[in-house]
C-alpha cells in the first residue's frame, strides 16, 4: 500500500488542537497524547524501532480502520491486514499497530494492557469493545432509566478488564433531588461518583481529574444517558451527534453508531460508543468478585465451602440478608451475573471446539485434494 493513497490529517485537527491548550504537566509528544506508554514501547524489537511507526486505532469501520500516529491520521484498509480468525486477536478501537515507515504496510498488533469484550447480542460469539483502556466512566442518568443492577454489570466488566471505574450521574439539572441517586449508589462502595449536567462545560470540568493527559477513558452507559453530550462538552466542540430521548420512558434512540476515540483538549482520550442494550459478560468471575467484594467476603465465611447461599446452615450471606446488611436485589444480581458467565463460557468453549473441528475438516479436505492432484501429476 502506498502512502500517497492515504489521506493524512492531524488527529487533533477536529477543532481541538492540543498545542493551543495551556498545560501544567510536562509537554507531551504527539504519541504520548495518543496514549503511548512504556508498556507498548517495551514490546518493540530493534528492527521494529527502526522501521516501524506505531499508530493507534481511533475507529473501526466495515472495511477500514482509522488510525493516528506521529504523522497524523490515516485510513488503513482492512484488506491490507491478514486478519486472524480468532475475534480476540483482531484490531479494535484503542489498539496499537505497527506500520512500516517505508510504505505504511501493516506489520503487527501490539500486546494489550486491557481488553473490553462482551457476548455479541443474539450470537454465540465474543465481540470486542475496546483495548488499552485505562479507566471507565460508567454513565447513568438521574431519571427513570437509572438502574443499579446495570451499573453493577458495567462495574463487573470494568473490574474484569483491570481498569479504574468512575461513576458519572448525568441530568442532575433535570432532577429535583440527586440525593436519592447518590444514596442508591453508596452500596457500590469504592466507586467515585460525580453528578453533572452533561450539557454544561463548567459542570463537566469537574470530571477532568479523571481524564489525565495520555489516559484512555471509555464510557459505558445505555443509550440516551448523555455520553456524546459529555464528549462534546469536554472537548468544547460538537464532535458527536446527540438526540433527544423518548419522553415516555427516558430511553435513548441509539444515536451514536460507531465507537471512536477522541483526544480531548486538556489531555486524555475519550471513547464514545453506542449505548449497548445488551452487555453480556463473556467471562471474568474475578470482575464480579471485585464489583461485589462485600458478598464475596461474606461467601467465604459460610460454614460449607460449596454453600449455595440458599438455606444451608451457617450461611453468612443469608445471615447478612436477614440482618438487613445486604440488599436482596444486589444478591440476585450477583447470582445472575455469575450464572451468565458460566453459561457464556460453556457456549464459547463449545464454539471453539466446533471451530477447531471445522478447521481440522478443512485441512483434511485440502490434504485429500492435494494428494489427489499429486497423484494425477
Ligand atoms: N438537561 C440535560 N440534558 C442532557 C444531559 N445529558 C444528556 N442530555 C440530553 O439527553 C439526550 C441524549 O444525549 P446523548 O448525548 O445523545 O446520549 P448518548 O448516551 O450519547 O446516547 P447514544 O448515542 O444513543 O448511546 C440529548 O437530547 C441530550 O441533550 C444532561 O446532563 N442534562
Ligand atoms: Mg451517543
Ligand atoms: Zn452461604
Amino acid at each position: 500500500m502506498s502512502r500517497s493513497l492515504i489521506s493524512r490529517r492531524s488527529p487533533f485537527g477536529r477543532g481541538n488542537n492540543l498545542s493551543e491548550q495551556p498545560r501544567k504537566a510536562r509537554p507531551q509528544s504527539p504519541l504520548d497524547a495518543l496514549g503511548w506508554k512504556p508498556f507498548f514501547q517495551q514490546q518493540l524489537s530493534l528492527d521494529e524501532y527502526e522501521h516501524c511507526e506505531p499508530v493507534r486505532v481511533m475507529a473501526v469501520h466495515r472495511n477500514r480502520l482509522e488510525v493516528a500516529g506521529e504523522s497524523g491520521e490515516s485510513s488503513l484498509p482492512l484488506e491490507s491486514i491478514s486478519l486472524p480468525t480468532a475475534v480476540e486477536l483482531r484490531p479494535t478501537v484503542g489498539d496499537w499497530l505497527l506500520l512500516e515507515r517505508e510504505d505504511g504496510g501493516y506489520r503487527r498488533m501490539l500486546e494489550r494492557s486491557s481488553l473490553f469484550r462482551r457476548m455479541a447480542p443474539g450470537a454465540e460469539r465474543v465481540q470486542l469493545i475496546a483495548a488499552n483502556v485505562d479507566s471507565v466512566l460508567i454513565v447513568a442518568s438521574c431519571n427513570q432509566d437509572f438502574n443499579l443492577s446495570r451499573i453493577e454489570r458495567y462495574l463487573a466488566l470494568t473490574r474484569a478488564a483491570g481498569s479504574r471505574a468512575y461513576l458519572v450521574l448525568t441530568k442532575a439539572d433535570l432532577c429535583a433531588d440527586t440525593g436519592e441517586y447518590l444514596e442508591a449508589v453508596k452500596s457500590l462502595r469504592e466507586l467515585p461518583v460525580m453528578a453533572v449536567n452533561a450539557l454544561d462545560a463548567d459542570s463537566v470540568s469537574s470530571l477532568r481529574s479523571w481524564l489525565a493527559p495520555g489516559e484512555t477513558v471509555a464510557m459505558l452507559g445505555s443509550s440516551g444517558v448523555g455520553k456524546s453530550s459529555l464528549l462534546n462538552s469536554l472537548s468544547g466542540v460538537q464532535l458527536a451527534e446527540t438526540s433527544a430521548i423518548r419522553e415516555d420512558d427516558s430511553k435513548g434512540r441509539h444515536t451514536t453508531r460507531h465507537r471512536a476515540l477522541y483526544p480531548l483538549p486538556g489531555g486524555g482520550l475519550l471513547l464514545d460508543s453506542p449505548g449497548m442494550r445488551e452487555l453480556g459478560l463473556a467471562g471474568g468471575e474475578e470482575g464480579v468478585a471485585a464489583a461485589f467484594e462485600d458478598i464475596d467476603a461474606l461467601a467465604q465465611q459460610c460454614r460449607f465451602s460449596d454453600c449455595a447461599h440458599d438455606a444451608e446452615p451457617g450461611c453468612a450471606v443469608q445471615a447478612a440478608l436477614e440482618r438487613g446488611d445486604l440488599d436482596e436485589r444486589r444478591l440476585r444480581n450477583w447470582r445472575k451475573l455469575l450464572r451468565e458467565i458460566t453459561r457464556n463460557q460453556r457456549t464459547l468453549a463449545e464454539q471453539r471446539a466446533d471451530d477447531r473441528a471445522l478447521g481440522q475438516f478443512y485441512r483434511e479436505v485440502q490434504g485429500h485434494a492435494r494428494s489427489r492432484k499429486q497423484g494425477r501429476d
